[in-house]
């Protein structure tokens, strides 16, 4: 017998449902987890300034009315301590400490076709067998930190945002350098140049950001949710990224150019970046549409930063909006109008080398007290490439991955039984409300692993023909879209060397769950049971 019978690995929002999910299924389930504490991307990305830009209603489980009942949210778009104190209420709430390992490393796991199991080791070299494997390890875990030539002799401090240190980080007076302008460098550096003695945002590529207009959530709102919250969350279940939105329904280009900036100035005083995009229906599909929204944020910008030639700068040109996920925020582009803030362009004369009092680029050399790094992730595929993965045949995933990561229904991938993906390639999950995304990902890998034991087989895994298929889809849907036109974390396009690909599905989460629910009336279709450890 396995010491256990489902390994998950990683304990964020994925690995705490996972556990309550498997465990309330009667099987016996640890979540083994890096960090020294739960939250995975809201435990490591504690720096100033981390908030969500999904709307806590939204953004919170519901899997549970009594936790939704009893749990009020503080502000519309919650900030990281808070998200971090709900999800350890959840923990608190369900009695999930006791099969949750903190401080755990996987390293590597290994799939015996013999025993039909996996061994699973971790970095303090201990081994638990388990006949599953879940991997809960998040799309956006692996930070990246850019090879420049120096960094081990700065002087100064260095950071990188999703590695923030727990008893944070005191600018007060510095020099300081943001480097990277993506939703995490937007979020930060207004929070650094409040008390810094200068800042000096290095950007590559301009980033669009729209206001969050966050707000505190009054009881009244509160109780109004909760009203009527079982219909909303069907309601996002069937929508397209998980957050019921309410468009106009029309194209941007059938309207006229009055309506349409009257309509993009009222998302525009509201807040939030999803809106907007769902604001018409083809923003997200040709460019000519996507134009529109493009130049209003472009005159937003020019309209609030003051040095034209600064404003300039900040504006985007290079991709369209909603390529790379929008950022939200109140301050990032009004910062630039801080005497104690310089903009640099990193991308005409890039950043060369680190030295000990400071950073080069092509063309001058900035004095620093410290830098940070808001440089991005690894993602989608960097968590689990950091693990060691042996399936069937010691095939390992990071070469079946070689050419990118793939995934059937971004749920399981051929050649590695028994093992699941949490919001894997080919899935919804960035692209979506995570949290909606996740809830159904670990329901069906829990019906999936019950339909398995309860039909005596030894293992399931996908047919490569139906991942292949899947893979086929998912592209087709995503180059139908103005997605794929961005160089971005998306693709692998910001790490040197991946293989591009541009994995998530962007079909919708509502017509991916009715995919998921009718593979599984058809019998599982696409997968194969392996019966007394025959594939
Ligand atoms: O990372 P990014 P992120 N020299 O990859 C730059 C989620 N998130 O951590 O674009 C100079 O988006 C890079 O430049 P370029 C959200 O899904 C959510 O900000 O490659 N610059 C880019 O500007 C988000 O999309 C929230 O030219 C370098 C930046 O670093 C995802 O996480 C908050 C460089 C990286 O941007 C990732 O966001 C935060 C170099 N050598 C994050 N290397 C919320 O919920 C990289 N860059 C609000």
């Amino acid at each position: 017998m396995t010491d256990l019978d489902v390994v998950v690995i990683g304990a964020g929002f994925a690995g705490i449902y996972a556990v309550k999910a498997l465990r309330d299924a009667g099987l016996r389930v640890a979540a083994l987890e890096a960090g020294s504490g739960i939250g995975g991307t809201w435990f490591w990305n504690c720096f100033p300034g981390a908030r969500c830009d999904v709307e806590s209603k939204d953004y919170s489980y519901s899997f549970s009315e009594e936790l939704q009942e009893d749990w009020s949210w503080s502000e519309r778009y919650p900030a990281q301590p808070e998200v971090l104190r709900y999800l350890h209420h959840v923990a608190d709430r369900f009695g999930l400490w006791a099969n949750i390992q903190l401080n755990t490393t996987v390293t590597s796991a290994t799939w015996d076709s013999d025993r039909a199991q996996w061994a699973v080791v971790t970095a303090d070299g201990a081994a638990r067998t388990a006949r599953f494997l879940v991997s809960a390890v998040g799309c956006l875990s692996a930070s990246s930190v850019p090879d420049i030539p120096g960094l081990g002799s700065f002087g100064g401090a260095w950071f990188h945002t999703a590695r923030w240190p727990k008893e944070g980080a005191d600018f007060t007076g510095k020099r300081v350098a943001v480097i990277g302008t993506g939703s995490s460098g937007i979020q930060v550096a207004p929070e650094i140049a409040a008390v810094a003695g200068h800042l000096w945002v290095f950007q590559r590529t301009a980033h669009f950001a729209v206001p969050n207009r966050n707000a505190a959530v009054s009881p009244e709102a509160d109780a109004a949710v909760k009203a009527r919250y079982r219909a909303y969350r069907a309601q996002a279940r069937e929508s397209m990224l998980g957050v019921p939105l309410t468009g106009t329904g029309k194209s941007a280009l059938e309207v006229t150019a009055a309506e349409r900036a009257g309509a993009y100035q009222e998302k525009w005083n509201a807040g939030g970046g999803m809106p907007f995009l769902g604001l018409y229906t083809d923003l997200l599909i040709t460019r000519k549409a996507n134009d529109t929204v493009a130049e209003f944020i472009r005159d937003r910008i020019r309209e609030t930063v003051t040095d034209p030639a600064v404003a300039e700068q900040l504006c985007p040109r290079d991709y369209p909006v909603g390529a790379k996920r929008l950022a939200q925020s109140d301050d990032y582009y009004a910062m630039f109008n801080r005497p104690n803030v310089t903009l640099v362009n990193a991308r005409t004369s890039p950043i060369v080398s680190v030295a000990a009092s400071g950073l080069r680029t092509a063309d001058a050399f900035y004095e620093l007290d410290a830098i940070v790094f808001a440089t991005g992730f690894d993602a989608i595929s960097g968590a689990l490439d950091r693990i060691a993965v042996t399936g069937a045949d010691g095939l390992s995933l990071k070469s079946a991955w070689a050419a990118g990561p793939h995934a059937y229904l971004g749920l399981m991938t051929a050649g590695f039984p028994n093992f699941f993906i949490v919001t894997g390639p080919g899935s919804p999950s960035v692209f979506s409300n995570m949290v909606l995304s996740i809830e159904q990902h670990v329901e069906w890998i829990r019906d999936c692993v019950s339909h398995v034991l309860g039909e005596g087989a030894s293992w399931i895994e996908p047919l490569a023909p139906a991942e292949e298929a899947w893979v086929a889809h998912t592209q087709d849907v995503a180059y139908s879209t103005l997605f794929p036109l961005a160089d971005s974390w998306y693709v692998g396009a910001n790490i040197p060397g991946k293989a591009q690909v541009f994995s998530p599905y962007v079909g919708g989460v509502g017509p991916y769950r009715a995919k998921c629910d009718e593979v599984v009336a058809n019998g599982y279709e696409g997968f194969a049971l392996a019966y007394n450890g025959t594939r």
